[in-house]
């Protein structure tokens, strides 16, 4: 058996950050695709969030681990991963305020611009899961749309500035959360800054195949979704 379990749904960029993570990191891992098994009782037991990623562990003292972020940094944590999670207190805390404004605040504008088109269910007490009417969850996906650019021009004058990672010169797990969400911004044909498409190519070359390999399931169901009806 595998160090690691890791339960996942593969179009998913919440979980792509952690399949990253346990590529980059060289981890002995396995993935159980959960995909239709979410509400299995054994699976709601580990995971009453029903939320993946999901990670099991025998050293965890609930067992299992949600939350994309979370994972990751226990995961840099326990096997000291200083160049994807740095440990000087001041470098750490540009990452963790990367990761958490990206889930608190650009996420779920992500999440209600691009869901609709990729076919997920959107999250309970969004105007889209709602008794409001098709105009009104259009228009809710259009502010959100309209919405993005704030936060990405944040990222990137602030996180980025001048250098070319959130870590400086080497990604580190905030670029990792940050390159896989905007993927899901290639499925709304969202007009990306040139410097977005610029850092995604650089960290994906900077991880090669542990970025590249498991974000190959995402891009295949993004171009999935975009394929003309036959
Ligand atoms: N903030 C969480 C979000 C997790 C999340 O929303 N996961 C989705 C997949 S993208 C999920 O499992 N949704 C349940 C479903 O699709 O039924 C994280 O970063 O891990």
């Amino acid at each position: 058996m595998a160090d690691y379990t890791l339960s996942i749904l593969t179009p998913s960029v919440n979980n792509l950050s952690a399949r990253v993570l346990v590529r980059a990191a060289g981890l002995d891992f396995e993935e159980v695709d959960v995909w239709g098994r979410k509400d299995e009782p054994e699976f709601v037991r580990k995971d009453p969030a029903q939320l993946t990623p999901l990670l099991e562990e025998a050293g965890l003292p609930t067992g299992s681990l949600w939350e994309s972020c979370a994972i990751m940094q226990y995961l840099c944590n326990k096997h000291g991963l200083d160049r994807l999670y740095p440990t000087d207190p001041a470098a750490r805390a540009v990452v963790d305020s990367a990761m958490f404004y990206l889930t608190g605040t650009f996420y779920p504008l992500v999440a209600r611009a691009t869901y609709p088109t990729l076919g997920f269910p959107q999250y309970a007490g969004e105007v889209a899961t709602s008794g409001a009417d098709d105009d009104l969850k259009a228009q809710a996906q259009r502010d959100a749309e309209a919405a993005l650019e704030q936060p990405l021009d944040a990222f990137h004058s602030f996180f980025l500035g001048d250098n070319r990672f959130v870590g400086g010169g080497a990604p580190s797990i905030a670029d990792i959360r940050w390159a896989v969400t905007l993927e899901f911004l290639r499925a709304i044909d969202y007009d990306l800054p040139e410097w977005a498409g610029e850092y995604m190519n650089a960290v994906e070359e900077a991880l090669g195949a542990a970025y590249s390999e498991p974000a190959a399931d995402v891009r295949g169901y993004i171009a999935s979704v975009r394929a003309p009806a036959a």
